[in-house]
């Protein structure tokens, strides 16, 4: 690990992205090699000096330390993995699928909550209602698949798919905790308070500001 030297991260402790990146470098061991840059993505305001980076201007975004910029979250975990010799995305193929899969899961339902923000930020009369009414129906979609997929999380080698469903999961609640997700997924909330209790997550809980 010695020659990985610091690495910086475009950053917001707003991001469920970058929490994934953030988690998994805690996880890895890597959080010390990393500085910070806090990073203001969204809107639609541009951001010339991210997009000479990462030209989506999106976050996560990271450079290592010889100039190499990786994006976006799945490719900059699989690295940080793959630099400390981890575990979070296995060696074996069928295990790898499984932990790819759910990493995938995660990564959509983040995307369904963003764009569902970004509905709820618009004045009243611009909103649609038939999109909210779908994102919230594939929200409960997933939650109700989880749910009958506790057991296999609960029981399976800690991976990157474990972060991202504990994070999207830590998303709703951040944003959406009206949906009150728990109700009726009683296995899933077990899991995910275990998943709450790992030190690399709780370091790394989203953030106003
Ligand atoms: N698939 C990307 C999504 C990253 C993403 O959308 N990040 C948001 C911040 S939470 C962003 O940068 N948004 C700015 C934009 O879309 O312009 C990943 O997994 O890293």
């Amino acid at each position: 690990m010695n020659d990985i030297g610091r690495m910086t991260l475009h950053w917001s402790p707003r991001s469920p992205y970058v929490r994934k990146v953030m988690i998994a470098a805690h996880e890895l061991g890597l959080q010390d090699r990393i500085d910070l840059v806090r990073t203001v993505v969204g809107g639609t305001t541009p951001h010339p000096e991210l997009m000479r980076q990462n030209p989506l201007g999106k976050i996560p975004t990271l450079v290592l330390a010889d100039g190499t910029i990786i994006y976006d979250s799945p490719v900059v975990c699989e690295a940080l993995n793959r630099m400390a010799g981890g575990s979070l995305f296995p060696a074996d193929w069928a295990a790898r699928l499984g932990a790819l899969r759910w990493q995938a899961l995660g990564s959509g339902m983040l995307d369904i909550s963003l764009l569902r923000l970004a509905e709820r930020n618009k004045p009243e009369p611009q909103r649609s209602a038939p999109h909210e009414a779908l994102w919230v129906g594939k929200i409960g979609c997933c939650l109700d698949a989880l749910e009958g997929e506790a057991g296999a999380l609960a029981g399976t080698a800690f991976n990157i798919g474990h972060v991202a469903i504990g994070v999207a999961l830590g998303y709703l609640d951040f944003r959406f905790a009206a949906d009150a997700w728990r109700e009726r997924r009683p296995k899933l909330a077990a899991w995910h308070a275990t998943f709450n209790a790992r030190p690399a997550v709780a370091a790394n809980m989203p953030q106003e500001g």
